[in-house]
């Protein structure tokens, strides 16, 4: 019996297929009253010389027992990791979901580039109100009520004191107001004038203005930082050209030209020929306005200046009709990914 009991065993591993019938077999052959242990008891009923020879027959058979179990449950776990292996098979040579992607506005895009630049300089991004005091505005900036220039900025009115305002300059305004210079900011923003939708125009703009004031700021400083801008924004081999100018806020003021990033100052229909493109108004800040900011012009100097980035915009992507940047049509705004 016991010479046969091996090879049952044996036969019953051989057909088991669950966790379940490995752990029956187990109970029903090594259990406390399992078969092995059943033939250890029957020890007893032997002769006493015949005991030790078939005790270890039945230990004997016992590790045989054990071994054969073990490399059942062996071979069942590398089975069971083998059907899992096979049914998370992933293919990672699938093609991928594509994910849409959004993109900034050029608007934003050009302004990006505009405020690193002056922030690598040590300039400060300052934001403030859409609606003004017409002191801000205007008022503070050497531009009294019965000043032509209130007419050339076709204002929105909000009321005889309040308005829309027509530049970001009310930002510098209020930054000067609050702050000790040396003061370095940019401030952009949306500003609003009467106009009519056109080609070229619109009743909302966007601006960046800067303003640099401290001791001993001259016009060099101006001509060297904001040179420095344009060759940053337009490649290194860019050439800068400061015309006279006129704003009732600085003294002296210059429209600024940069050769064409398009051309190189050859001539094409982005600069009309002409080789160069304004791109900008700057000057020194009026004495008036420094007084008028609290600070004491016979100390402190500083110039500011401020560029339209709808037309900058234009400009860099050869857009022709300033309604598109505010249309929001997706099949224009893509070509900017
Ligand atoms: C242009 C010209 C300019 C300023 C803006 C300014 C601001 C303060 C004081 C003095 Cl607080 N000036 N701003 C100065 C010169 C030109 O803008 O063509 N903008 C589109």
């Amino acid at each position: 019996m016991m010479e046969t009991m091996i090879v049952e065993i044996r036969a019953a591993l051989e057909a088991a297929a669950t966790d379940e019938a490995l752990q029956e077999l187990r109970v029903k052959y090594l259990g406390k009253k399992g078969l092995i242990t059943g033939l250890m008891k029957n020890m007893r009923d032997l002769p006493q010389e015949e005991r030790p020879a078939y005790g270890s027959k039945v230990n004997a058979l016992r590790s045989e027992a054990e071994e054969a179990f073990a490399a059942k449950a062996e071979q069942m776990k590398a089975a069971a990791l083998e059907q899992r292996l096979a049914a998370e098979k992933l293919d990672v040579t699938l093609p991928g979901k594509a994910t849409p992607m959004g993109a900034l506005h050029p608007l934003n895009q050009v302004y990006r580039e505009v405020r690193d630049i002056f922030t690598g300089m040590g300039f400060e991004v300052v934001e403030g109100p859409e609606v003004e005091f017409d002191k801000y505005n205007f008022e503070m900036l050497n531009i009294p009520k019965d000043h032509p220039a209130r007419d050339m900025q076709d204002t929105f009115y909000v009321s005889e004191d309040i308005v829309v305002r027509t530049h970001t300059s009310p930002v510098q305004v209020r930054t000067m107001l609050k702050h000790e210079p040396p003061i370095r900011v940019i401030c952009p923003g949306r500003v609003y004038r009467t106009d009519d939708v056109d080609a070229t125009h619109s009743p909302v703009f966007n601006q960046v203005e800067g303003l640099y004031i401290d001791k001993g700021v001259t016009f060099a400083d101006l001509k060297g930082i904001l040179g420095e801008f344009l060759r940053k924004l337009y490649g290194q081999s860019t050439v800068t050209k400061f015309r006279p100018g006129f704003f009732p806020f600085t003294e002296p003021s210059a429209e600024v030209d940069a050769s064409c990033a398009l051309c190189h100052g050859k001539g094409c229909p982005a600069c009309k020929g002409a080789g160069m493109i304004e791109v900008l108004g700057c000057g020194m800040v009026h004495p008036r306005v420094i007084e008028a900011c609290g600070l004491d012009p016979e100390v402190y100097s500083g110039f500011a200046f401020g560029l339209g980035l709808d037309r900058l915009t234009n400009i860099k992507y050869g857009i022709t009709d300033i309604r598109l940047l505010y249309e929001n049509d997706v099949r224009f705004l893509s070509q900017f990914v």
